[in-house]
């Protein structure tokens, strides 16, 4: 794909993410909290506007680009094929950090990515309630709100912020397990963030906010678009056990440099898959 088209593919995904972002932000218009309805567990929410972006981004996209495959948070819950292939796909989670959406906490964004031949190609993370827009084509640097970001140089884990993503499973051995994790962590860096968006998170590792992120159990669509704002950015993006990471494996850890790799990964132990 060449870099003409690939801009131009990019500045009207950005344009749509923005829109789609004008619709979820009407939600809060009006004094009442959003209402949901539970998928998985109690703890697993979904709204009206999660099925309504979808629907606006991927109708739109389909579109423009009639031959273009999608992956998308909703769709796949729907019994839709969560399988990348080497067909142009966009990689959708219309809205990343729904608890705090539903709650009105302002961490909660739309991840659009776009890859060819299973690579990452643009990436773009809309931060709704902060006016945010994270965003990279591969091999053109990170950006947010079009100036360059760069992750931080940190090579301390003492000296480190990190940032951990729970997800909504609420099963005891999984959680036993996290909270383990959360711990021998804690003891050797300045704090650990949970905001409740993964996007938001690995976004905050490309800003330089946060200097590393471990998430338990994220899907393709969490990370599609912000594991690229990282790279481009700087940071390093393996499996939690330091190995290369894969997209559909559902393990991740992001990390400003490889020296906080080398400190992390030791602590991370075996990283079993959540049972979701
Ligand atoms: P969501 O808001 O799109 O559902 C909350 O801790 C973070 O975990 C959010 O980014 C949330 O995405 C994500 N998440 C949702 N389901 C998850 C799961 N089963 N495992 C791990 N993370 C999940
Ligand atoms: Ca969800
Ligand atoms: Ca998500
Ligand atoms: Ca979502």
């Amino acid at each position: 794909m060449n870099k003409i088209t690939t801009r131009q593919i990019f500045k009207n995904a950005c344009e749509l993410v923005v829109s789609s972002g004008k619709y979820v932000k009407s939600a809060h218009i009006a004094s009442t909290k959003p209402s949901s309805d539970n998928k998985e567990s109690f703890a697993d929410l979904v709204t009206e506007y999660d099925r309504g972006t979808e629907k606006l981004l991927i109708g739109q996209l389909s579109r423009c680009y009639p031959a273009h495959k999608f992956i998308a948070e909703e769709m796949v819950a729907d019994g839709g094929e969560c399988n990348l292939t080497n067909e142009p796909t966009w990689i959708i989670d219309p809205i990343d950090g729904t608890t705090n959406f539903v709650h009105g906490f302002p961490a909660y964004c739309i991840s659009v990515g776009f890859f060819v031949e299973k690579d990452p190609v643009l990436g773009i993370v809309y931060d709704i309630p902060n006016d945010k827009i994270y965003s990279a084509i591969k091999g053109e640097g990170a950006f947010c709100n079009g100036r360059v970001i760069k992750c931080s140089s940190t090579t301390d884990l003492n000296s480190s912020l990190l940032a951990a993503g729970f997800g909504p499973q609420r099963k005891t051995d999984f959680l036993r397990f996290k909270m383990g994790i959360m711990n021998t962590l804690v003891e050797k860096c300045h704090g650990i963030r949970c905001i409740g968006s993964a996007a938001l998170d690995i976004c905050h590792v490309a800003a330089g906010y946060i200097d590393a992120n471990v998430q338990f159990g994220p899907h393709i669509w969490d990370y599609a678009a912000a594991h690229l704002i990282a790279l481009e950015a700087g940071a390093v993006c393996s499996a939690p056990n330091g190995q290369p990471m894969n997209l559909l494996s559902r393990k991740l850890l992001v990390c400003s440099t490889d020296e906080l790799r080398d400190q992390i990964v030791p602590l991370l132990g075996d990283f079993p898959l959540p049972h979701d």
